[in-house]
């Protein structure tokens, strides 16, 4: 094995103690980090104490960080497949041959199906300019993130009302008076500044209401708790917007300048009363009354937080544009203790960071999957990425030859593995972009190692907010084993496809200072702390002066966007029927220990992370001879079963079980992880292409399994 630095970068191996500024990767939040490094070894990690909002705070899964850098459980070198896909065999290749192996099958591509026969798919957020800007120099339109099973709904539900995202708007802990939770996991499902903000402003007397059919951590610290039949918030939603107008509890200063759409709104709720909504979702009409009574007297510093992911049915879409249409009701957009509206470095008269994608030419080719054309609602900037791979099967509307997955695993990402499997073994290069072996990886023709987060430096990112700022990640210790930054990566491949403008830049200082030009920042400053702010301190937009990206410049009830789509702004809320018998809705989440299927061969994270269990409610589990602390069998409908520990419990509600994401892998050289635990994702058979028509998310919340007492002595999966 070569021990080899990555070319171009720093010489980091230096002697003595230094502290490098970074940002954690040990999930998709990526902190604000320190890292102290004693003669060329990381020996600390903590918050980045500059940044007042994380302190030296981290959580336990960033703190694991020295365990996965010094774990040699991760591919080494690239690697391509000798055998069959998926069956495990691999040659090592030195960076040239694996590069030039992809660049020969991207060329066949080409020739094949053109340039947009070509797709990526990564994790987004922060530094996304880079690959969106790799797949757009190869001509191709069809970059993607992975918000069709995270937070695609609630997008582009905002998309449809706002014009922006939900990612604008950002909650001011410090001064709300009542938080709304559907389903936001916040004390587990962890961001490390926003569980911190949302302890303290609970200290100070924040009231929350948190809405859930399981009654997780954050249920706990809620001081109301609603445990809601699966899927039916929307719902709830309508009533709860039916009893502010009736109350009157709404700003109308506020709806009579920004709002548009209020007369198909009160149509769309005029008999969805609290008492309409009782046997769908279970709470009373009762405590819906008090709880807008509630409300009334706290508005406007009341929010109603939609999360990511607002359940993942096919009204999801809805429930999270009445859930933001709930906030403009509220008038808490641009208020102290509502939602701040994130700011660009425009506002407060600076200049943004210049975009690399704007180094290549247009692509004017139409996306593969129909967002922004076909489906209107749709954001084009992310896409929807299981049309994808319902084009790979059916080569409509055109073919699709070469898939590079970089920094996501849609083995373990997407619904049903194996109707995964079965679209991507139709093309002609699967290529994993990882700093492990994941599943996807595992499946791949050809795995790239992307040196860690600590070995490696990424473009600068420009992050919107009340006070905008730049933040880098620097490359803190030298990589251990042939690996490469993602830069250089995409960089190489472009080179060799003969598309090479876009990226050529012969060291990530070089990156830099491109995106810093005409800034006011230089290389220097943004080393010196990692996090640059762009204001000294946050200023409101005046509240007579707002302007969203809407066409109409207003708060769109009667959106624009789904007219466009033929699709109803407030369609009839479904009715759910209520599984019985052996069969439940599954739902899942997340330990705050473990970060999707991305962690559990951590050594150290591998000890702590709870035991997956199986919650069922009491009632239903007698009756099937379930008993808690006993084995169950588990099944999707498809070919994988599994064995799981039932936990016999009333915080599940009646309807459905929950487990937690992230176990359940199958790649043998992750011997930590491996066959530890069910695979939900396996579970969820037939649901790749079950999703939300308006949001595009898929329906993952929908899945129905059968639950039964395992044989004795039954075979695990
Ligand atoms: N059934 C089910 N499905 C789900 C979910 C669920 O709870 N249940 N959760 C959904 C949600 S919310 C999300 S966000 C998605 C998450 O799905 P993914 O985005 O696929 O998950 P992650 O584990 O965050 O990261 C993806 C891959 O990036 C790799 N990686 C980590 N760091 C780096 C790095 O520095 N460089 C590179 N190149 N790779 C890196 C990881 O090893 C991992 O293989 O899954 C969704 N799908
Ligand atoms: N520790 C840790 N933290 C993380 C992550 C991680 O992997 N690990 N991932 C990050 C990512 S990518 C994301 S997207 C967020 C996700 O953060 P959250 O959005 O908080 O998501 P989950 O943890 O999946 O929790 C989902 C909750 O929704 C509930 N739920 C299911 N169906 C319904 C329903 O119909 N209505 C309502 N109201 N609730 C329902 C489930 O019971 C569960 O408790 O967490 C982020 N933070
Ligand atoms: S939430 Fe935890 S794992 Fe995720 S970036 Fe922050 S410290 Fe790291
Ligand atoms: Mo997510």
């Amino acid at each position: 094995m070569t021990t080899k630095m990555a070319p171009n970068v720093r010489s980091v191996g230096v002697p003595g103690k230094r502290t490098v500024y970074s940002m954690c990767g040990m999930c998709a939040v990526r902190c604000p980090m320190e890292v102290t490094v004693e003669d060329g070894k990381v020996s600390w990690l903590q918050g980045n104490t500059r940044d007042k909002a994380i302190g030296a705070s981290l959580c336990a899964k960033g703190a694991a960080g020295i365990a996965f850098e010094y774990d040699d459980q991760r591919p080494q070198t690239p690697l391509i497949r000798t055998g069959a896909r998926g069956a495990g065999q691999w040659r090592r290749a030195s960076w040239d041959e694996a590069l030039n192996y992809i660049a020969d099958k991207l060329k066949d591509t080409v020739e094949a199906y053109g340039a947009r026969g070509i797709a990526l798919s990564d994790r987004g957020g922060f530094f996304n300019d880079l690959a969106r800007t790799f797949v757009k120099a190869l001509g191709s339109p069809n970059y993607f993130n992975h918000d069709a099973t995270c937070g695609g709904n609630v997008h582009n539900a905002a998309r449809s009302i706002f014009g922006f995202s939900h990612a604008a708007l950002v909650p001011d802990f410090n001064q709300a008076k009542h938080m709304v939770l559907y389903g936001r996991n916040i004390v587990e499902s962890l961001m490390v500044k926003e569980v911190k903000a949302f302890t303290a402003a609970m200290s100070r007397g924040m009231r929350c209401t948190y809405i859930d059919p399981r009654a997780s951590a954050t249920a706990c610290r809620a001081t109301r708790y609603w445990q809601v039949r699966p899927n039916s918030d929307y719902a709830l939603n309508l009533a709860i917007i039916h009893e502010v107008l009736k109350q009157e509890a709404y700003d109308k200063d506020f709806v009579e300048r920004y709002v548009s759409g209020m007369d198909a709104l009160r149509a769309a709720v005029k008999d969805t009363t609290p008492e309409w909504q009782e046997s769908h979702t279970g709470v009373s009409a009762q405590q819906l009354r008090e709880f807008v009574t509630e409300i009334a007297g706290q508005a406007p510093q009341v929010i109603f937080n939609p999360g990511w992911m607002t359940a993942r049915h096919k009204q999801s879409f809805h429930v999270s544009r009445t859930a933001l249409i709930l906030n403009a009701l509220m008038g808490n957009l641009e208020t102290p203790g509502g939602y701040v509206i994130a700011k660009r470095p425009q506002y407060y008269g600076r200049n943004n960071l210049k975009p690399l994608a704007a180094r290549a030419p247009a692509v004017t080719e139409p996306r593969v999957d129909g967002a922004g054309t076909t489906h209107p609602t749709w954001d084009p900037a992310i896409g929807m990425l299981h049309q994808l791979f319902a084009a790979m099967e059916t080569a409509q509307p055109y073919g699709v030859g070469a898939y590079i997955a970089y920094r996501h695993d849609p083995i373990t990402a997407m619904p049903d593995a194996e109707a995964v499997k079965r679209a991507l073994d139709k093309l002609k290069l699967i290529v994993s972009i990882d700093v492990r072996y994941s599943e996807t990886g595992w499946f791949a023709d050809v795995i790239l190692p992307e040196s860690t987060y600590l070995e490696r430096a990424n473009i600068l990112a420009g992050l919107p907010g009340p006070v905008p700022v730049f933040v880098m990640r620097d490359q803190a210790i030298a990589p251990r084993f042939d690996s490469r930054p993602a830069w250089w990566i995409f960089r190489e491949i472009l080179r060799r496809s003969g598309n090479k403008e876009a990226l050529d830049f012969e060291t990530v200082e070089e990156i830099w200072n491109y995106q810093l030009e005409g800034t006011g920042v230089t290389v220097a400053e943004m080393r010196e702390s990692g996090v640059v702010s762009l204001a000294a301190a946050p200023k409101l937009a005046p509240r007579d002066a707002l302007k969203f990206l809407t066409p109409s410049g207003k708060i769109e009830i009667d959106s624009e966007l789904l007219k466009k789509a033929g699709l109803p702004a407030f369609p009839p809320y479904e009715v759910k029927e209520a599984p019985t018998g052996e069969r439940f809705n599954l739902l899942f989440g997340r330990p705050s220990t473990l970060a999707h299927g991305q962690s559990l061969n951590n050594p150290l994270l591998k000890e702590i992370a709870p035991e997956q269990l199986l919650w069922i409610h009491p009632d239903r589990a007698g009756p099937l001879g379930i008993r808690d602390g006993e084995e169950v069998e588990i099944s999707g409908g498809g070919a994988y079963v599994g064995q799981i520990k039932a936990r016999v419990t009333p915080l599940i509600h009646r309807e459905a079980v929950f487990m937690l994401h992230g176990y359940g892998a199958t790649v043998p050289l992750a011997t930590r992880a491996l066959g530890v635990g069910v695979a939900d994702q396996r579970l969820q058979h037939g649901k790749l292409y079950d999703f939300d028509p308006a949001g595009g998310g898929n329906a993952l919340t929908e899945t129905i399994v059968r639950i039964k007492p395992a044989a004795a002595g039954g075979a695990k999966s």
